[in-house]
């Protein structure tokens, strides 16, 4: 089944927004199947953004993501990855529609809550980024089949 990587960013941390996260994750059907709270490194913020390199704000980005702990976690569920992409919302909260977390939570693109994986490709590097193949956890939910 298609797993994503979904990271609650410091500010979502720093504003205890970690249970209501979750929780609207699980209300729509999707399994958790590895997180944890972790201060990240800059080595691992760099890879984690990489594609945005030569970007002006990657020195920002960088600092922003290191500053504090952030909430990692693994996801799996059909369509998981547009469909947790489509329930974060567009990238600036300015166009982020409500009812998207960052339409609800967010104001500022430097402060837009919660990461999730754009593409299969980007999900399998960012899992490997952040968890050993030991920390994701299958199990069986015996309603699965109702989702
Ligand atoms: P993310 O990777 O964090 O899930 O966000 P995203 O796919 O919606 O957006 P992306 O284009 O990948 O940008 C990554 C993060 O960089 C910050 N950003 N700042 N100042 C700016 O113009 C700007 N553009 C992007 C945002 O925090 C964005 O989430
Ligand atoms: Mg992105």
């Amino acid at each position: 089944m298609e797993k994503t990587f979904l990271m609650i960013k410091p500010d979502g941390v720093q504003r205890g927004l970690i249970g209501r996260l979750v929780q609207r994750f699980e209300d729509k059907g999707f399994q958790l199947i590895g997180s944890k709270l972790m201060v990240i490194t800059k080595e691992q913020a760099e890879t984690h953004y990489a594609e945005h390199k030569e970007k002006p704000f990657f020195g920002e980005l960088v600092q922003f993501i290191t500053s504090g702990p952030v909430f990692a976690m693994v996801w799996q569920g059909d369509n998981v990855i547009a469909l947790s992409r489509a329930m974060i919302g567009k990238t600036n909260p300015l166009d982020a529609a409500p009812g998207t977390i960052r339409g609800d939570y967010a104001v500022h693109t430097g402060n837009n809550i919660i990461h999730g994986s754009d593409s299969p490709e980007s999900a399998e590097r960012e899992i490997a980024n952040f968890f050993k193949p030991e920390e994701l956890l299958a199990y069986d939910r015996p309603l699965q089949s109702w989702i």
